[in-house]
């Protein structure tokens, strides 16, 4: 995997990246991470070069507080001892307790823990909300399990997990593969060891525990307040335009339902197989029964509308992306846009994408579609919806007390805003033109670099 190599003016960056390079030199997504914040603070840190060198200050932001790595065995259903990893990397707790989601997905492995983390930094700072950033998960895979065998494993990853996390510590959520029942076992197990009942510690909970109202739609929804606001701010609508996401899991099919209520049409959807395209509008509701009740795959949209079509993946570039459409949304995984595949973007014409899932695009390919002038919303600011709103649950625990969907739909749809206004900011300030990448980056950075620098060299 390429993990493109932007050049530096300042000597200091070029030493931070190579250092990171030479140390960490199996962890590709995590220097990729670290390589396209620190190309997009240049400006700023040419400003401030010495005394960012002398406290070391880059170098502590790329070296996580904490990396805690453990064992999680459990028994299947064949009564056979599994064995995963679990892992939670505590990255930076500068602006608040340490909250970021659990992935659970067999390609899980430190580099992405890492780079998961490192985003989350920036991401939390950007919602002004007292997070800071953290990450974890486990290569254990979910799929085709069963509820007894996933309780086991929830079981299990918190029976140890629990020594490192609390509501002040370290609050985590969901991610891929780990949704509303996964934190519901993990609740369970957590309250059962501390024989308390600390809502606030995991957020992503069920309503009925402490959970928040807009939680499980804030990702998809927050995505599309932010690319409204990005579109507006260059004279597009959103009404009308068509629209293909990659993934079907809860990222999409909520970012899928705020637009068609916008106005937009999705007309394709994808899971890790393939797609389906269907000319008029994805039946929503065909999608959630698939994905969210029976756990099914994409492909049997094809038992709801015979007249959809559904394309398989055949090569690096997942088949959805050859479907010609205005708006892009990947909102499945990390380096599902390569080069290769922004190409084919701006030749069918897109106009904007928006980033739902984290880093879904190579840093090539952001490069290209930026010198390209597609307007490319940043997962770091266009998928904070999520964490944001799980940062207001934290806010309705602490209350003991539960806001109505209205009143969070509305503080969500405020925050949205407000971290367009900052990316924006940051852009007419550094004269960055469209490159919100960059924008967002920088308007993070200011936030957590401010905070580290305060609080002193630790
Ligand atoms: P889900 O598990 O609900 O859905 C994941 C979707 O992505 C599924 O359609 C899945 O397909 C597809 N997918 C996952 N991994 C791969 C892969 N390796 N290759 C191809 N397709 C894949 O996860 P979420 O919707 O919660 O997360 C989606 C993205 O959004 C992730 O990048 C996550 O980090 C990010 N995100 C999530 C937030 C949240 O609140 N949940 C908040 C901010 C960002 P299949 O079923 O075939 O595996
Ligand atoms: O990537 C993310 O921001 C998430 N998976 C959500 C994290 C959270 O704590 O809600």
């Amino acid at each position: 995997m390429s993990i493109c190599d932007f050049t530096f003016k300042s000597e200091y960056l070029r030493d931070v990246l190579e250092n990171a390079k030479n140390k960490h030199n199996n962890e590709p997504e995590f220097i990729q991470a670290v390589n396209e914040v620190l190309k997009s603070i240049e400006p700023v840190v040419l400003k401030h070069e010495s005394e960012f060198k002398k406290s070391a200050l880059l170098e502590r932001l790329i070296e996580p507080e904490r990396i805690i790595t453990f064992r999680v065995p459990w028994v299947d259903k064949e009564g056979q001892v599994q064995v995963n990893i679990g892992y939670r990397i505590q990255f930076n707790a500068t602006l608040g307790p340490y909250k970021g989601g659990l992935r659970f997905h067999p390609t899980v492995n430190q580099s992405i823990m890492k780079f998961l983390a490192f985003e989350q930094i920036f991401k939390n700072a950007l919602t002004g909300l007292p997070i800071g950033g953290g990450k974890g998960g486990s290569d254990f895979n979910p799929k085709g399990k069963t509820d007894l065998e996933i309780m086991a494993f929830c079981q299990s990853f918190m029976s140890e997990l629990q020594k490192h996390i609390g509501h002040d510590i370290d609050v985590p959520a969901g991610d891929i593969g780990v949704g509303a029942r996964e934190i519901g076992y993990l609740f369970g197990q957590y309250r059962r060891i501390k024989n308390a009942y600390e809502a606030g510690v995991l957020t992503g909970k069920g309503l009925e525990y402490g959970g928040s109202l807009v939680r499980k739609e804030a990702t998809g929804y927050g995505l599309m307040y932010f690319m409204r606001n990005m579109l507006e701010a260059n004279n597009i609508s959103i009404e009308g335009k068509t629209v293909i996401i990659s993934g079907s899991g809860n990222v999409a099919i909520y970012a899928a339902e705020k637009a068609a209520m916008m106005g937009a049409r999705v007309i394709a959807m994808s899971d890790s197989n393939g797609c389906i395209y269907d000319e008029n509008t994805i039946n929503l509701s065909a999608v959630k029964e698939i994905k969210e009740v029976n756990r099914g795959r994409i492909k049997e949209y094809l038992n709801y509308n015979p007249n959809a079509i559904y394309y398989e993946n055949t090569s690096d570039i997942p088949s959805v992306y050859n479907i010609k459409a205005d708006i892009v949304l990947p909102c499945a995984t990390q380096n599902d846009i390569n080069l290769s595949c922004a190409e084919l973007l701006v030749k069918n014409g897109v106009k904007a994408i928006g980033e739902g899932a984290n880093m879904p695009c190579t840093n090539e390919a952001v490069d290209y579609l930026v010198k390209n002038n597609i307007l490319l919303a940043p997962g770091k600011a266009a998928n904070a919806g999520g964490v944001a709103t799980s940062a207001l649950e934290m806010s309705q625990n602490s209350m003991r007390y539960f806001w109505s969907f209205e009143e969070v739909d509305k503080k969500l749809e405020n925050i949205m805003s407000h971290i367009f206004k900052l990316c924006d900011t940051a852009v007419k300030t550094y004269d960055l033109g469209i490159n919100y990448v960059a924008g967002a980056n920088i308007a993070a950075f200011d936030k957590v670099s401010e905070g580290m620098i305060a609080q002193g060299i630790i």
